[in-house]
């Protein structure tokens, strides 16, 4: 047993009706899950950065968001879509090897979205950077991760999860890989949900076009070094992720080939102009779709409390 562990199953007993004893048994799962993350980064030797919720600049996305903007002495904000420039930044400047944020994300998704099962308008991203790092040294601390997550719910929610018949098996590392080119020719562009459907562990898909930042193969033009991790039982993508691209000319050309406006970008761009981006690989993995896949729950809505699904009316 590690030194974080806690025993929190009395702390929690005071709740008695089946419903919350439904969710606090999913929040249980979320306090080991979240405790097993600091606890498997302070092992790894990454610092934990605050999050940043309101700035300028945020994650262009690769799929249609709305967006809000907050005007406030001349300034215009957004909210954070993810810190993933926050972290390139941040890691170029600190010189540690990796850092770590639990950062608050607003994405207005289109209504559409409200039966995905798996979209919350507001959720928690565990956004991680590494220096220097390849795909493969991410991937591999990635696996290491779930595993110690996997392990620890496993241990310390076991009265829970026996009661709600759910078994969780520890993967093994290495995770099966997979090319998204590969099954987009199998299975067609749904090719992400049906393979989830068909795994038993969680497993990677590879080289996806997306944000500008996610680095593109220098010998293979319109292919990426970039992953996600999905969980298996149809249960979907789990983290998303890549090496940076960092190079200024590269960044601005790729901005230029999706129809963003450079200007929107234009601190970072200085920083790439300047030389002061590094070569760097991370992702973000989703706290919500993690704790929703551990207690097997149809809606990520039923693993918050205060859940803001897309399209639908929020009380609180
Ligand atoms: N956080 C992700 C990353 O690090 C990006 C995302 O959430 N879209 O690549």
């Amino acid at each position: 047993m590690n030194t974080l562990t806690l025993k929190l199953v009395d702390k929690y007993e005071f709740m008695t009706s089946q419903a919350s004893s439904q969710i606090v048994m999913t929040l249980k799962v979320q306090t080991e899950v979240l405790l097993a993350i600091h606890d498997c980064f302070y092992q790894q030797g990454l610092i934990q950065l605050m999050p940043v919720i309101l700035s300028p600049i945020t994650d262009p996305l690769c799929h249609p968001v709305y967006n809000a903007y907050i005007n406030y002495f001349g300034q215009r904000f957004q909210l954070t879509k993810s810190m993933i420039f926050h972290k390139q930044i941040a890691i170029a400047t600190l010189g540690v090897k990796g850092l770590y944020i639990m950062s608050p994300n607003i994405r207005l998704e289109v209504s559409d979205l409200k039966n995905s099962g798996k979209h919350l308008i507001e959720f928690t991203q565990l956004d991680i950077e590494l220096k220097e790092a390849t795909a493969q040294d991410f991937m591999s601390l990635i696996e290491d991760l779930i595993i110690h997550i996997f392990s620890r719910v496993k241990d310390s929610c076991r009265e829970e999860l026996v009661k709600s018949g759910i078994d969780i098996p520890v993967p093994q590392k290495p995770f099966n890989i997979y090319c998204s080119w590969d099954l987009r020719e199998e299975f067609g562009d749904d090719f992400g949900s049906k393979i989830s459907f068909q795994e038993k562990d969680p497993f990677w898909i590879t080289d996806f076009e997306r944000e500008f930042y996610d680095k593109e193969d220098p010998e293979r033009k319109g292919h990426y070094i970039n992953y996600d991790l999905y969980y298996p039982e149809g249960f979907g993508e789990a983290l998303s992720g890549g090496e940076r691209d960092f190079d200024y000319e590269i960044l601005l050309r790729k901005i230029k080939e999706r129809n963003q406006d450079p200007k929107r970008f234009e601190p970072y761009l200085e920083l790439a102009k300047k030389g002061s981006l590094i070569k760097s690989a991370g992702g973000g993995l989703g706290i919500e779709r993690l704790v929703r896949f551990l207690t097997k729950k149809k809606h990520i809505r039923d693993v918050t409390l205060f859940p803001k699904v897309p399209g639908e009316k929020v009380d609180f």
